[in-house]
């Protein structure tokens, strides 16, 4: 059988990460577009010629055309500009949001039966941009964060319990910002939750609520090290994961931004959810109850992303 076509556009710092995972997990063939010439074509060869020594086969391409994306099985997308030292998610909006009308052009001509996974900040309403400009299905455009929110979660949690990270689950709810909702009580070890673990004398409530704030400051944390931009290999790996549920048909239940008619009460909306991945990308949107506290940080939550929605709308009142 054929391999996948994997299309990654923005060759940066994830960009150039998810084109080495997807060639070390062997997912397909490698399409990498940047409109900056040379990085795209530099970053192909380099991780082509790594292909012998790491011991795996994929094609690599770099490229500054769109015609190169044709017939791509699954899209990634990072094009933009990361956050700064001082920046918040949503200064990135305005040029951001120009990049997602490009970009979602090119998917609109070239590669219309792909499954979208976005990833440039902020996140929310970058992947309801990506989806407008593209046209695709709402259930083929999806966006990461909630995989590596929860990630982040299920590190620190892991550390704190001193067991190992697989072992420990977490779930993170709502948008990709301070606000986001980690949810305590559907997270755990070994099926143990973690308010359990609080009685059986594990941690403390402080340590847990601490964990939570550090979870929901993860972005700027890595940003405030690098100084430079921002996180790029645990996102890239968050990436890969939702493109190996869809391309494997695995059927993963993984939060991610996705497209809202009516669940949580909530429509033509992105907003990070449990979901199901599969072959047909969004297969399902899990509707979990939540308390009242949740509900209150999760309305919260939504309120921002609306905001940068209608933000969205503003400066481009056709999407
Ligand atoms: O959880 C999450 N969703 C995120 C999101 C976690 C970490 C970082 N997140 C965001 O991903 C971040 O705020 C950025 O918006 C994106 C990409 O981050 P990265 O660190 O890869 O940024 P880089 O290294 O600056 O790469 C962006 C590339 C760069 O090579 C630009 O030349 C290119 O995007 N770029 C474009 N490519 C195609 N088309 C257009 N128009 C374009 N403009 C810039």
């Amino acid at each position: 059988m054929a391999r996948a076509k994997i299309a990654l556009i923005g060759a940066g710092q994830i960009g150039g990460t998810l084109a080495l995972l997807t060639g070390l997990k062997e997912l397909g063939d490698i399409v990498l577009f940047d409109v900056v010439e040379g990085v795209p074509q530099g970053k192909s060869l380099d991780i082509a010629e790594a292909s012998p020594v790491l011991g795996f086969d994929a094609t690599y391409a770099g490229t500054n055309s769109y015609e190169a994306i044709a017939g791509a099985d699954v899209i990634i997308v990072t094009a933009g500009v990361p956050r700064k030292p001082g920046m918040s998610r949503s200064d990135l909006l305005d040029i951001n949001l120009k990049v997602m009308q490009q970009v979602g052009e090119g998917i609109k001509q070239y590669a219309p039966d792909a499954f979208v996974i976005c990833i440039t900040n902020p996140l929310d309403a970058m992947v309801w941009a990506l989806q407008k400009a593209s046209g695709l299905p709402t259930n083929k455009v999806v966006g990461m964060a909630g995989v590596l929110d929860s990630a982040r979660f299920r590190y620190f949690l892991a550390d704190e319990f001193k067991v190992s990270v697989e072992d420990v689950t977490a779930f993170v709810l709502g948008g990709h910002g301070d606000d986001m909702v980690p949810l305590v009580r559907y997270s755990g070890v070994a099926g143990i939750p973690l308010p359990d673990l609080v009685e059986m004398g594990w941690t403390t409530q402080a340590k847990v609520d601490a964990i939570v704030e550090r979870t929901r400051k993860g972005g700027g944390e890595i940003v405030n090290l690098l100084k430079t931009g921002s996180a790029f290999y645990a996102p890239a790996a968050s990436a890969i994961e939702m493109a190996t549920s869809y391309l494997r048909d695995k059927r993963r239940l993984l939060p991610a931004a996705a497209y809202l008619s009516g669940e949580y009460g909530l429509s033509d909306l992105y907003l990070g959810v449990p979901v199901i991945i599969g072959a047909n990308g969004v297969e399902k949107i899990v509707e979990i109850a939540l308390d009242a506290n949740e509900q209150a940080m999760l309305d919260k939550s939504v309120a921002s992303v609306k905001e940068l929605v209608a933000e969205c709308q503003k400066i481009a009142p056709g999407l």
